[in-house]
């Protein structure tokens, strides 16, 4: 029996003028994202995180598994549990678990143990990838491709946030599995991302770096 299906959902179909339009002011505004690690603690409606999720958890994944789990972090206390721990495992880092090429380079990023971002930013977004599923009798889901799957949802939140006008950080700290002990999350999920957002600090600065060309990244056959 072949599965059901239904129209493709309504959708504009613009002419080419207007869709050259569309696409240069999309490029414009996302090609302004730079990553932020000074955030304000100006708040921000709840409602925007949610519907950022809601894009993040609209993307493709393998077999329509949808691998992912988001923890919104608001509460101050358990911001400053992460921070503590992730700063621990920062020192190592920096201190020589990196190594010398690792940590040359970071050089540019000028980045280092301390991690204010983590109290200071409204919310913490942390990303869980479900390396399998559990059905409701308990015995394991095969989940396809479920890295893949969740590093397009992250790159879907992270450009839904920043259409928002918030500042965004994608922080991994390395091991995080910190984070899955501190909220409490299931042994089936594996921490994937640590998203830092909220408004920029109106004195942030970010790394005097470089994209490169689009002739270096971009082949047409
Ligand atoms: N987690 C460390 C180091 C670090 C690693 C990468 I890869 C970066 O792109 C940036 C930083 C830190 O956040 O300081």
């Amino acid at each position: 029996m072949s599965p059901a299906m239904i129209p493709l959902p309504a959708r504009e179909s613009l002419p080419d003028d207007e869709m050259l339009r569309r696409s240069a002011a999309f490029c414009q505004m996302m090609c302004r994202r730079r990553s932020v690690r000074d955030f304000s603690d100006r708040p921000v409606p709840r409602r925007v995180i949610e519907d950022a999720v809601r894009v993040a958890a609209s993307a493709p994944s393998g077999a329509n598994c949808q691998p992912w789990h988001f923890v919104v972090v608001e509460d101050a206390l358990v911001k400053a549990r992460i921070r503590a721990a992730a700063e621990e495992v920062e020192r190592q880092f920096y201190a020589g678990r990196a190594g010398p090429q690792w940590l040359a380079a970071l050089a540019p990023l000028g980045t280092g143990p301390e991690k204010p971002f983590l109290t200071a930013a409204p919310y913490l977004i942390a990303v869980f990838e479900e390396r399998y599923g559990i059905a409701p009798d308990g015995t394991r889901i095969t989940h396809y491709y479920p890295r893949e799957s969740v590093g397009i949802a992250v790159g879907m939140l992270i450009t839904a946030l920043h259409n928002a006008g918030l500042g965004v950080l994608t922080y991994t700290p390395a091991p995080m599995d910190f984070l899955a002990d501190i909220l409490h999350r299931p042994p089936n999920e594996r921490p994937f991302v640590l998203v830092v957002t909220g408004h920029p600090a109106p004195q942030a600065t970010v790394p005097d770096i470089s994209r490169k060309r689009l002739e270096d990244v971009l082949t047409f056959v």
